[in-house]
Formats: C-alpha cells, sequence, structure tokens
C-alpha cells in the first residue's frame, strides 16, 4: 500500500509545482531569465515552445545542461568546452552533500548513480541510457560518464598485467579509442557514428571501487566493410593505417602512398579519429602486443586489396567469369596478405559447389557476375565481424574483474541513434528497432508505470497522456504478423521473390497497423514506418538477403586453410565439423535470421535494465550540420516531439519525486517509533520502547539527524528538481511516496 508521506493531498500541482514556482518568482520579483531556468519543469507554463524557448536561450548563453524532472537534457555544443569536462569539476560534483544543487551536468547523474550504488538503505545495480537521434552526443556523453567513474571510484591498487602495472581504469578508458577506431565510422549525420551498439557494465566492489568492467557489443554494421553509402566512410581504423603507417609497414603491408583503394571512399577528409598513433597505444594497454597489432593491420590490408577484385561477366555460363586485367596484382596481394592460396582464393570467388542426389555428390557450379561480387563482400565481412567479435573478447578478458571482486554494476547505454537516410535497409531497420525498444523502456517504466501505480494506489492523479510506441512496436516485432515475422518467413520459405513482391507482401499483411505509412511515392519498391522519432522509408531490395545473412561454407573453409596466425585463431579448424558442402533443396536456410537474433539480444539487454534502477539522458542535437552556436528549433522541435519530453516534465512536475519501496522505508526509518515518548498503556497500546533506548529529548534529536541528512540528501535542491532520478523506483506493490518539501 502506498502511503502519501508530506501531506499534500488534491491533484498534480498541489504536490509543488505551481505553488513553488510562485514562491520562487515572487523571491525573484519577476520571472526568472530563461536561461537561468535550470530544470524545465519551472517554465510556466510547460509547452513545447516555452521548452524549446528555454533550451534555446540556454544553449545561446553556453548552458548545455538542463534537467527535465527525471531525465537531463544535454544539448550537443558542437564546440570543445574542455572547462565542462575537467577533473577539478568532477571533484567538485563528487564532494557536493547535493550534487542536485549544482548546475545540471552528466556528473550529477554520474554521482547520483553512485551514490545509489553505495547506498547503505538500497544498493541496487544502476544504469544510464543515454538517447538521442545520431550525432546528438551519446558517445560523447557516455565516455565523459566512464571518465567521471574514473575519478570519483578510482581503485587504489595497480594492475600488473600484460607487462604494464597500470590502474584498471585507466584500461577501461583505453578500451573507448580501440573499439571506435574498429567500430565507428564517418556518416552523413555524424564524422564519428558508432555503428555498433555497446552496454559496459562497470564493476564495483564492497569499497565502492571500480574494480573491472565488461563490455557487451550489439550488432556491428558489418556490410560498412564492403559498401559504403555515398559521402560517407568505411570503419576508421582502415583510414588510420592507410594515414598512419611507417614507411617500412606501407611496404610490408602493401599500401604505397596515394594508393587508391574501392573500399576506402573519401580519404582525404581529415578527421580526428583517423589517429593511428591513439589507437595503436591504447591497444597496448589492453594487452594486444605489437607483433599482434601488426597482424592485425596486415589483415586488415589484406581486405583493402580483396575490396579492388574485380570480375568480368562471361557469356559462356558454364566457365567462371574472367578477372579483370587490373585485379590480379590484388588478388595476389590480397592472397599473400591473408596468408592464403591464390589459386583456392580465386576459385571459391568465382565457383560455388554443391551437394545433390542421394549420394549426396558435389558439384561445382560458376558463380555469375553478381555472385562472385557477392561472395568476394562476403569473405570481407566474415574477417571483419569475426575480428571484431575477438577484439571485444580479448578488452573483456582484459578488463573483467573477477566474479568475487565486485558486487554491484553502473550500466552505461550507448547505442547508435535513430536515422533516416535517403536509402535505408536492414542496418537502419534493426538500429531504429533498437531505438523504439529504448525509448518503449522509458515508457513503460516512467510514463505508465508511474501512473498506473498512482491510480492503483488510490491517489489523487490527473492522467498525463503520453505518446505510448507499443504501436510501432507490434508492427516491428509484434506476433503473429509483424515486419520481423514476414522477413524470417521469406528467408524460411527461400523462394525467389522480388523486391515489389516483399512490399507487396508487407503492406497487405500490415495494412492495419496506423504505424505503416502511406507509401504513395515511391519510385523503388520500399516500405514506411512511422517511428516514434519520425517517418522512415525503408527499400525492400536486398532486405531478405541481409537478412539470412548467408555465409557459404566454402568461404569459411578457405579461411580455415590459412596460415596466417589471427586468421587461425579466427577460423578454427573443427575436427567435429561435418561435411559442409552447400546442400541443394530448402533445407539449406539458417535458422537464426539476422533480426530474431538481434532481437534475441535486444530482450536480454532489456532483462538487465530492468533488474537496475534506470536514469535517462537525453542528447539533443541542436542542428544537423554539426555547427556550435546555431539552434534550429524546427530541428530541436521533432526530438522534443519524439521522446515526448515535455509529458516528461508534466508528470515529473507533478509526481512524487521519492519513491522507497515500504520494506527499505520501514528498515531504515523504524527507530523513529522505538523513540516515541512513553504514552500512558491503554488495553490498545503496544508496548513501547520495550528492552530498547529510553525517550528523550537528546536522543530523539540524535536520532532524527541520520533521517534529516537523508532526507535532504535524496531531496532536489529546488522544487521541481527531479530526485526521482536517483530515486529507486520499484514495481514493489507496497511503496512509499513522498511530496516535496
Ligand atoms: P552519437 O553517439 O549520439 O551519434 P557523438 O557522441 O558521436 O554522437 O557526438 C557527435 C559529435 O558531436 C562528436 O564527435 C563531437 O564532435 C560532438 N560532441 C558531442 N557532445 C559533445 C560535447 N559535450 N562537447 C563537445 N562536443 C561534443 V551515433 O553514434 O551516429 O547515434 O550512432
Ligand atoms: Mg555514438
Amino acid at each position: 500500500m502506498l502511503q502519501q508521506v508530506n501531506g499534500h493531498s488534491s491533484g498534480p500541482d498541489a504536490h509543488g509545482g505551481k505553488a513553488l514556482r510562485e514562491d520562487l518568482q515572487e523571491f525573484l520579483g519577476q520571472e526568472a531569465p530563461l536561461h537561468l531556468l535550470d530544470d524545465l519543469t519551472k517554465v510556466n507554463p510547460v509547452t513545447l515552445e516555452t521548452v524549446l524557448r528555454c533550451l534555446q536561450a540556454r544553449y545561446m548563453a553556453d548552458t548545455f545542461y538542463t534537467n527535465a524532472g527525471c531525465t537531463l537534457v544535454a544539448l550537443n555544443p558542437f564546440k570543445p568546452v574542455p572547462q565542462l569536462y575537467s577533473p577539478d569539476l568532477m571533484k567538485e560534483y563528487h564532494a557536493a552533500p547535493q550534487p542536485q544543487k549544482l548546475k545540471p551536468h552528466i556528473f550529477t547523474v554520474g554521482e547520483q548513480t553512485y551514490r545509489n550504488v553505495k547506498s547503505l538503505i538500497q544498493p541496487v545495480n544502476q544504469s544510464i541510457v543515454v538517447s538521442g537521434e545520431s550525432g546528438a552526443g551519446k558517445t560523447w556523453t557516455s565516455r565523459c560518464l566512464m571518465k567521471f567513474y574514473a575519478v570519483v571510484a578510482a581503485s587504489p591498487t595497480s594492475w600488473e598485467s600484460h607487462k604494464i602495472a597500470e590502474r584498471i581504469e585507466q584500461r577501461i578508458l583505453n578500451s573507448n579509442p580501440v573499439m571506435e577506431a574498429f567500430g565507428n565510422a564517418c556518416t552523413l549525420r555524424n564524422n564519428n557514428s558508432s555503428r555498433f551498439g555497446k552496454f559496459i557494465q562497470l564493476q564495483m566492489n564492497r569499497a565502492h571501487q571500480m574494480t573491472g568492467a565488461a563490455v557487451q557489443t550489439y550488432l556491428l554494421e558489418k556490410t560498412r566493410v564492403a559498401c559504403q553509402a555515398s559521402n560517407e566512410r568505411n570503419f576508421h581504423i582502415f583510414y588510420q593505417i592507410c594515414k598512419g603507417a611507417s614507411a617500412d609497414e606501407r611496404l610490408r603491408w602493401h599500401l604505397p602512398e596515394g594508393a587508391a583503394f574501392s573500399w576506402l571512399p573519401n580519404p582525404e577528409r581529415t578527421l580526428e579519429e583517423d589517429c593511428f598513433e591513439v589507437t595503436r597505444e591504447a591497444m597496448l594497454h589492453l594487452g594486444i602486443g605489437t607483433l599482434t597489432q601488426n597482424n592485425i593491420f596486415k589483415v586488415l590490408a589484406g581486405l583493402l586489396h580483396l575490396g579492388n577484385v574485380r570480375f568480368a561477366d562471361c557469356e559462356d555460363e558454364a566457365q567462371p567469369c574472367q578477372l579483370m586485367d587490373d585485379a590480379k596484382g590484388s588478388v595476389r596481394t590480397s592472397a599473400s596478405l591473408l596468408w592464403l592460396p591464390e589459386d583456392p582464393l580465386l576459385e571459391t570467388l568465382r565457383i560455388r559447389t554443391i551437394r545433390a542426389g542421394r549420394q549426396q555428390q558435389v558439384f561445382r557450379k560458376p558463380c555469375s557476375l553478381a555472385e562472385c561480387d557477392t561472395r568476394r563482400d562476403c569473405l570481407a565481412k566474415l574477417i571483419y565481424a569475426r575480428l571484431f567479435d575477438w577484439l571485444v573478447s580479448v578488452i573483456n578478458s582484459s578488463i573483467y574483474a573477477a566474479p568475487d571482486s565486485w558486487t554491484t554494476f553502473i550500466g552505461l547505454l550507448d547505442v547508435y541513434g535513430f536515422e533516416s537516410f535517403p536509402d535505408n535497409s536492414l542496418e537502419q531497420l534493426c538500429i531504429n528497432y533498437a531505438n523504439e525498444k529504448l525509448q518503449q523502456h522509458f515508457v513503460a517504466h516512467y510514463l505508465r508505470a508511474q501512473q498506473e501505480e498512482y491510480a492503483l494506489e488510490g491517489l489523487e492523479w490527473s492522467f498525463v497522456n503520453y505518446q505510448d510506441n507499443q504501436t510501432c512496436l507490434d508492427l516491428i516485432e509484434g506476433t503473429p504478423i509483424s515486419i520481423c515475422s514476414l522477413l524470417n518467413e521469406e528467408c524460411r520459405l527461400n523462394r525467389p521473390s522480388s523486391a515489389a513482391q516483399l512490399q507487396t507482401r508487407i503492406e497487405s499483411a500490415l495494412a492495419g497497423s496506423p504505424c505503416l505509412g502511406h507509401n504513395k511515392l515511391s519510385r523503388e519498391p520500399s516500405f514506411i514506418v512511422v517511428h516514434y522519432a519520425g517517418p522512415v522509408r525503408y527499400h525492400t531490395a536486398g532486405l531478405v538477403e541481409k537478412n539470412k545473412d548467408p555465409v557459404p561454407p566454402e568461404l569459411t573453409r578457405l579461411l580455415q586453410q590459412s596460415e596466417d596466425p589471427l586468421l587461425k585463431v579466427l577460423f578454427p579448424t573443427d575436427p567435429e565439423e561435418k561435411s559442409q558442402e552447400e546442400p541443394s533443396g530448402k533445407s539449406r536456410t539458417p535458422v537464426l535470421t539476422v533480426v530474431s537474433r538481434f532481437k534475441a539480444s535486444l530482450e536480454q539487454l532489456l532483462q538487465v535494465l530492468h533488474s537496475t534502477t534506470p536514469h535517462y539522458i537525453r542528447c539533443i542535437k541542436p542542428n544537423s550540420k554539426g555547427q556550435a552556436q546555431t539552434f534550429l528549433r524546427e530541428e530541436v522541435l521533432s526530438q522534443l516531439e519524439a521522446c515526448g519530453l515535455v509529458e516528461t516534465i508534466h508528470i515529473s512536475a507533478a509526481g512524487f519525486p521519492i519513491r522507497v519501496s515500504h520494506r527499505n522505508f520501514v528498515e531504515r526509518y523504524a527507530l523513529l517509533r522505538r523513540l516515541r515518548p512513553p504514552t500512558a498503556p491503554g488495553p490498545q497500546s503496544p508496548p513501547l520502547n520495550e528492552g530498547r533506548s529510553e525517550w528523550s529529548p537528546q536522543a530523539a534529536e540524535a536520532a532524527l539527524q541520520p533521517l534529516l541528512q537523508d532526507i535532504l540528501r535524496t531531496l532536489p535542491a529546488l522544487p521541481g528538481a527531479a530526485a526521482t532520478s536517483g530515486d529507486p523506483v520499484e514495481a514493489t506493490p507496497a511503496t512509499v511516496h513522498c511530496g516535496r518539501t
């Protein structure tokens, strides 16, 4: 049962918002200037327009963080602001008795989560969900938070391994440049766009020191290795090697200055991310020595040469496609860098082996030109994806703390942001699906659950409407029919089907969904999904094939023949392995499609998030050009609408900011009952102070001190500030809700 601890009894505003806002205005003698309002619950009235004006005023005054009830809004400055992230400032937030009283900052969230894992009342795992569209600043934010914890939760001991004695926090920080070099790329929306999702758990011991970390990654966009949209680039690491290799390395890796690689578009752009030295140094600190590094870079150079392999169409279908004249050297160089025999490499790219008949005879069939290209691309994707996974496992083994050396964790989630390009495919569908899931987590956890709980507990409450994205999720992943299920069905049936047929199937099967947009102006087969962040048109060409993500077994077998030490690790030979010639017939369809695997990994992630106390940081992109001091109202408005910020502010302003489970409340404050003044025992009175301390004003005051400290520490600095962001919001039936003081 819920109890309202702090007396206000009527509807939402009675819990603090309006009256206290008026007090504040009276105190200031006027409406506070907009850029000084550090909490959006204090704008009056709370509308999209006023929220927008406040954020704009603050942005133009170089104030980039603003509280919005239970969330923190982070505007991307698009310029260096070093003083905002200095270790001194981190220490200031860490040392503050009430960090909420300082200016809004990601360090307030960082400190609150840190205090929560330290809490004697309710030490519970914490998570920070950083969201926002592509280029809004999620990766930057989570990097800064990691630095914050490295300062405030530094472990006193250093680790001695890999011949480098260093602190674990430093090693954890070193995982960033490595993962970004291999997993980030320049896109139309962000020069340093994360092409994978990341959840890092920072592990804390009983003394609340960071003793290690575990990284979980989600669906790397591996197609980028072999195919980059116009004006986009491949993963940073390829450019880093080509720009940063020494003369000797260039010779060894066959990367002469100015060499042209078709998988390396836009090399002339100079990005900060192209810093080879930073990556190498970080790898070294993670235990990846120079020998292994050189092996990795040699293999990557081999992939660049593989990308220059071109075939010519052959009129005689019985003959394999010919190599283009200028590609002969590329095959040779690629084979030597990958330490593969040249002829089998060429044969595997051009000839398919099929098993058929009762005797399972092996047939060899020359591939078409398109098939040869697909096999070449597939080989590169296969190697790159395994290399990336291997790197993540090496990083994990370098930073993971022994299971008995940590008790709680703070999780940081940084996934690829919502994307809409001129050409969207399965990659964008998965990315936007992940963002829908996170939005759903926020809606379910904060906007819905909290209001439903108030209603259930009989508290007087005017329901705040919000945009629920469940319908969109039903369209993407629902049962029995959804986009995912239809794509999987096509993979299972393994029937030849054109892009136009797929469009028709999706549009007719899901016509009833309000989130399936009207697809009128389409020149190419496509369908539109109306996401919470806006409509996106997905092209259907190649969607089924990408979902199947078939790997011809001959390719894996070829790589198992490599003499290269790294490829031997990435593609071990399995003596138990069954014969892998591609069988004819329908059974060759892979059981697990890309969307099925992605869906399962998202569900696991959400389970972990549900087991923690979540905190939300909403990154907002003030303009899509990446310019400082430029606040484009229309662009910001659509982001505010998409994430339901105004509704969040309404609920935060009106709701109870503090929620503690009944059990924890009793455990913490039961002593007050024991110290009540003795009363004359009556028939109904329970015996008080039985065998316990006698009541006295001094004893009562002493007992009240920790309580007051506790309340002061937990309560927001000003009315409307979001104490909930730091408070456990449990789905327990018995919760104590506190109003504002
Ligand atoms: P994202 O992670 O949200 O996009 P990033 O964190 O990579 O976006 O930020 C994009 C760029 O904005 C960075 O490379 C910086 O140049 C700049 N930036 C962001 N935050 C700050 C800040 N606080 N101070 C200064 N510059 C900043 V994506 O990964 O594409 O969804 O997938
Ligand atoms: Mg990112």
